[in-house]
């Protein structure tokens, strides 16, 4: 399998660390942001990220599909622990829409610095504004304690939870885990610092969830 990344992205880091977790071979492909001419010819068009190909060449998209697919694996299929689907699901929802509408705008000004050329910091910027008004990664820059304060407001529950326990459902790390850890990639890609600074909780859990992975 070849998964297509941007290495900011929580999704693509969301699946990334699926396939990691499962123990599945994959070739990690990072995406130029300014280019996606090869990811467009590949999908015919999309050119978000994450876009996982599978062994056959079938290009799938949008995350939750790609985790749906590769949760039906029997590699995976511990992550979704029997009796703990609607939870695990439901968790899962809540970051991807939710929490990370409040975490990326903490990660996007130093996203936009992070890019090598003008061009794509222009690009960068002018996605957002499209979507989010004029100024807006400026603005999220300066009201950054305000996004901090909501962030840490959505995931109050979360914290006095992993206070008790290593993982968001227990003791053992489920898919759960996997969406929220894509969310402190973000955080972390953008600059390490800003995981820090949410939260020592946030940060050693993504430890916990990468010592799952690779120890
Ligand atoms: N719902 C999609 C969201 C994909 C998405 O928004 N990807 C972002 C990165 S997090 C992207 O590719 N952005 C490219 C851009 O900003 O041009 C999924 O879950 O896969």
């Amino acid at each position: 399998m070849k998964l297509h990344r941007l290495r900011y992205s929580p999704y693509a880091r969301k699946v990334q660390m699926l396939l990691d977790l499962a123990r599945l071979p994959y070739e990690l492909i990072e995406v130029p942001y300014g280019n996606r001419e090869a990811l467009a010819r590949l999908t015919g068009g999309y050119i978000y990220v994450p876009v996982l190909e599978l062994e056959d060449g079938t290009a799938l998209t949008e995350s939750r599909k790609i985790c749906e697919h590769l949760l039906a694996r029997p590699e995976a299929a511990d992550l979704v622990p029997s009796g703990l689907e609607a939870a695990t699901w439901a968790y899962s929802d809540f970051v991807d829409g939710p929490l990370e509408d409040a975490l990326f705008r903490i990660a996007s000004p130093a996203i936009r610095e992070g890019w090598p050329t003008a061009w794509e910091r222009a690009l960068y910027t002018l996605i957002k504004e499209r979507r989010y008004g004029a100024g807006c990664v400026d603005q999220w820059q300066q009201d950054v304690e305000v996004l901090y304060a909501r962030s840490r407001e959505l995931l109050a529950p979360t914290f006095t939870t992993l206070e008790r326990q290593p993982f968001v459902l227990g003791d053992h790390i489920t898919f759960a885990d996997v969406a929220l850890y894509g969310q402190w990639a973000m955080l972390a890609a953008a600059d390490p610092e800003l995981l820090a600074r949410l939260s020592p909780l946030a940060v050693r859990h993504a430890a916990q969830v990468e010592a799952a992975a690779f120890e």
